[in-house]
């Protein structure tokens, strides 16, 4: 890691060349790169490096498959309503693969594919998006006469890192709801072996840039839960920073769709609100840089636990959520982990009125959290091992 502050690299000249091909201003650049390192939950200091990388290294190679989804990955990735998203995206990966977006078709892009993985070999990021059907030998999604199977597992061979981008992916999400007529799985089941989840249905696409910038600054993608899902974005129930909280403790809800409760903006748990169960940033980096509100609770919709393996695509909408931590736990989380909020331009703006020391202080904030979901980890790797034993 280099050792230069983030000041320092104002005069620099790959900072000032990075900030001109992305259409920012040098402050505004060096700024967005200390939210991410915060959101991250990055040491003080480590916003400098981030700077660096994005600016001066190699971009990774990314070869992106799709297979049973919506497309909705791609589509809330290129979809933001800030230009500079996308931009960003775009800059610091080299997206060599990517069936949507290929203006080449057929054998070419197969050949694409091909020269890419070739060429990158043990250096390429695979994303993968969408389930991957596995019943009756995975003939029920097949691209350039390969299954989704043999496709996955040749282009994992040679990558340094996969990527289970959205629910599906992640786990089977949408395809796999029951009775899942395909045996629509995530890649970790298909490959045997731990990838690193972004689930969401969509996903927010800035937890893919922050893990692509942990990549891209580190050589290595964050630390991760059980679920392999990045600590820095589903640390915590959506539930703990919702805005409609104070509502459900005060015991004020919405009963029905356009009620009274509805209207002034009531807790929607009577309404099925998954938010109690489950686990991502959504209130706190929110989508699509709209401005306050612009998440599903936000909008008046309850939580259906999208990001949730077994909540969402699994409980019926209407359902009551599990409530878990109404009362203080007996032992409090440790005050410094890993945790951020995520980053969005518009906390990256806000940075931008406090001075560069900050970031340090920011990155503090974003670790002073503390974690909330060691408890349902040790509940889950319990469950798994009683499962195990019987
Ligand atoms: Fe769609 Fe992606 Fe949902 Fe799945 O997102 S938004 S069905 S998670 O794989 O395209
Ligand atoms: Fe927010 Fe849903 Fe929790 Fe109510 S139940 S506070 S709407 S997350
Ligand atoms: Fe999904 Fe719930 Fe967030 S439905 S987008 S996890 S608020």
């Amino acid at each position: 890691m280099a050792n230069s502050s983030l000041l320092q690299l104002e005069g620099d000249s790959r900072i000032a060349a990075a900030s001109e091909r992305l259409g920012m201003r040098r402050r505004e650049f060096l700024q967005f790169c200390a939210t991410v390192a915060a959101s991250l939950g990055l040491p003080p200091g480590a916003d400098a490096a981030v700077a660096e990388a994005v600016a001066s290294k190699k971009r990774p190679s990314v070869i992106w498959l799709h297979f049973q989804e919506c497309t909705g990955c791609t589509e809330s990735m290129l979809r933001a309503e800030h230009p500079t998203l996308e931009k960003l995206i775009l800059d610091v990966i080299s997206l060599d693969y990517h069936e949507t977006l290929f203006a080449a078709a057929g054998h070419q892009a197969e050949q694409a594919r091909k020269t890419a993985m070739a060429a990158n070999k043990g250096g390429y990021v695979l994303v993968v998006e969408g389930a991957i059907p596995t019943r009756d030998g995975g003939i029920y999604c097949k691209v350039g006469g390969q299954t989704a199977i043999e496709l996955t597992k040749e282009c994992a061979a040679d990558a340094a890192a996969v990527i289970a981008i959205g629910s599906c992916a992640s786990w089977g999400g949408m395809p796999a709801t029951d009775p899942n007529p395909t045996g629509a799985s995530g890649v970790a089941a298909v490959l045997g072996k731990p990838v690193v989840t972004i689930p969401g249905c969509p996903p927010n696409p800035y937890n893919f840039l922050s893990t692509v910038v942990h990549f891209l600054a580190f050589g290595s993608l964050p630390p991760v839960d059980d679920l392999g899902r990045p600590k820095f974005a589903y640390s915590r129930l959506i539930h703990e920073s919702c805005e409609r909280r104070a509502h459900f403790d005060a015991g004020r809800f919405a009963i029905e769709f356009g009620d009274e409760g509805h209207r002034k903006g009531y807790c929607l748990y009577k309404l099925g609100c998954k938010g109690p169960e489950t686990y991502a940033n959504c209130p706190t980096i929110l989508f699509g840089d709209a401005g306050a509100g612009t998440w599903p609770v936000g909008c008046g919709c309850p939580c259906f636990g999208c990001s949730e393996q077994g909540v969402g695509f699994s409980k019926p909408l209407h359902m009551l959520a599990k409530v878990k931590n109404v009362e203080p736990p007996q032992q409090y989380p440790r005050i410094v982990e890993e945790k951020g909020m995520g980053a969005t331009l518009g906390s990256a703006a806000i940075l931008a009125a406090v001075a560069g020391a900050a970031a340090g202080g920011a990155a503090m904030v974003a670790r002073n959290l503390g974690l909330s979901h060691k408890a349902e980890e040790a509940e889950r790797a319990k469950a798994a091992n009683s499962k195990t034993e019987a």
